[in-house]
């Protein structure tokens, strides 16, 4: 393990909706990379810095196990995987360093069109088809509604259609997804964008330095694109 390697090592998403964006800013910021499609690891080629690419899902663990130094990560996986530590005694802690300017979602809840709607209490004793639990109960208590669940990691819109369902709380940006499914938008429980999060134990000063040259630049590179 690595763990004390002198490369600050940040964790990215392998491949996803993430990717492209998360490289793109991290090269904008001066880091070169070259990658190899089979590798895990990716040394940057004018820095001490290792890319770590994972699965989305796994990222915030390995920041707030201290495995990696840094992730960027989507605001609603982190929660989620938080929600899940904090339930399970796991260590949750993280240093958010900055909210960054793509990723942007929304978890929802949806109905098929044809389900009559007035307000969050028609949705008591109906079972809903997430793949975001730890959120979707954490809102569900909030707000007093007692509802089930039925978690799936994929396909979630289908759920309705497909009668393991009443309705589903699911990832939307442009709507596109719910509308082919015949399902309608009918509370937003979450909104999420990407976010670079540190690790909460102590970094060496060499570490701690590529972090402070990185951070103005991040704000540069966003700011140029405002
Ligand atoms: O393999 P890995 O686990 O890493 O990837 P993944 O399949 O879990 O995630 P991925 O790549 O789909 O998404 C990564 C992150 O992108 C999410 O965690 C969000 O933070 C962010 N993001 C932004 C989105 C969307 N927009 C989005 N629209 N993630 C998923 N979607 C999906 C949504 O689940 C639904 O299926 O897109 C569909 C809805 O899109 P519209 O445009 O039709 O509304
Ligand atoms: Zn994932």
């Amino acid at each position: 393990v690595q763990q004390n390697s002198s490369r600050l090592t940040i964790a990215i998403q392998k491949s996803g909706r993430l990717s492209q964006a998360s490289l793109a800013l991290l090269e904008a910021c001066g880091f070169r990379f070259s990658l190899h499609e089979a590798k895990l690891l990716a040394h940057c080629q004018n820095q001490p810095v290792d890319l770590l690419r994972v699965r989305d899902d796994d990222i915030p663990g390995l920041v707030m196990d201290g495995v990696v130094d840094l992730g960027l990560v989507g605001e609603n996986v982190l929660e989620e995987v938080r929600l899940k530590r904090l339930a399970t005694q796991l260590e949750a802690k993280f240093k958010l360093l900055r909210s960054l300017d793509y990723g942007q979602c929304r978890l929802a809840i949806a109905l098929p069109k044809e389900v009559p709607y007035q307000g969050i209490q028609d949705l008591v004793g109906k079972r809903i088809a997430t793949t975001y639990p730890y959120l979707l109960q954490n809102y569900l208590q909030r707000v007093g509604v007692a509802a089930n669940t039925a978690v799936l990691t994929g396909s979630v819109e289908v759920a309705p259609r497909a009668g393991l369902a009443d309705a589903i709380c699911d990832l939307v940006s442009t709507g596109a997804t719910l509308e082919a499914n015949g399902l309608v938008e009918r509370e937003v429980i979450f909104r999420s964008q990407a976010q670079l999060i540190q690790r909460t134990t102590p970094l060496s000063s060499a570490k701690q330095s590529i972090i402070d040259q990185l951070l103005p630049r991040i704000d540069g590179v966003q700011q140029a694109r405002e």
